[in-house]
């Protein structure tokens, strides 16, 4: 099983989208592992975006990011990195399908509202910057046997 690092950003959170992030993913099959809301410090949103500290948009996008509410979540599934990443559909939902997160709830890169771990490298990396390993809980879900062979 993989672990990834999905964030819903703090666009997604003013818009009342949580719940319908949550829920995709839920019924999709996969299983959460940790959850919390934060304010994320600059800091820590540089950290985040650390790979694209070269980028002309890395300031501002650090400072949407720490301006206010963030819901950082571990989800588990088979392929989930990659799988998730094709729920979110494109960096820019202009170019995202219909029936993917970002082709279906947004319109702007800049407020494109989720976050989805691109690599299992950097999926490990970001699910312990944002979480202690006793806020990762362990269970076993009862669908199971019903989402594996
Ligand atoms: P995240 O990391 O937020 O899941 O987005 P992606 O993995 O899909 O895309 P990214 O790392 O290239 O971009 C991170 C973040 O920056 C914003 N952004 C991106 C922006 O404001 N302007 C831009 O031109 C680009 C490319 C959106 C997502």
């Amino acid at each position: 099983m993989e672990r990834t690092m999905i964030a819903v950003k703090s666009d997604g959170v003013q818009r009342g989208l949580i719940g319908e992030i949550i829920k995709r993913f839920e019924h999709k099959g996969f299983k959460l592992i940790g959850m919390k809301l934060v304010k994320p410090t600059e800091d820590m949103a540089k950290q985040h975006y650390i790979d694209l500290k070269a980028k002309p948009f890395y300031a501002s996008l650090c400072k949407f990011t720490s301006a206010g509410p963030f819901v950082a979540m571990c989800w588990e599934g088979q392929s989930i990195v990659k799988v998730s990443r094709d729920m979110l559909g494109e960096t820019n939902p202009a170019d995202s399908k219909p029936g993917t997160i970002r082709g279906d709830l947004c319109v702007q890169v800049g407020r494109n509202i989720i976050h989805g771990s691109d690599s299992l490298e950097t999926a490990k990396k970001e699910v312990s910057l944002w979480f202690k390993p006793e806020e990762l809980i362990d269970w076993k879900s009862c669908m199971e046997s019903f989402l594996y062979e």
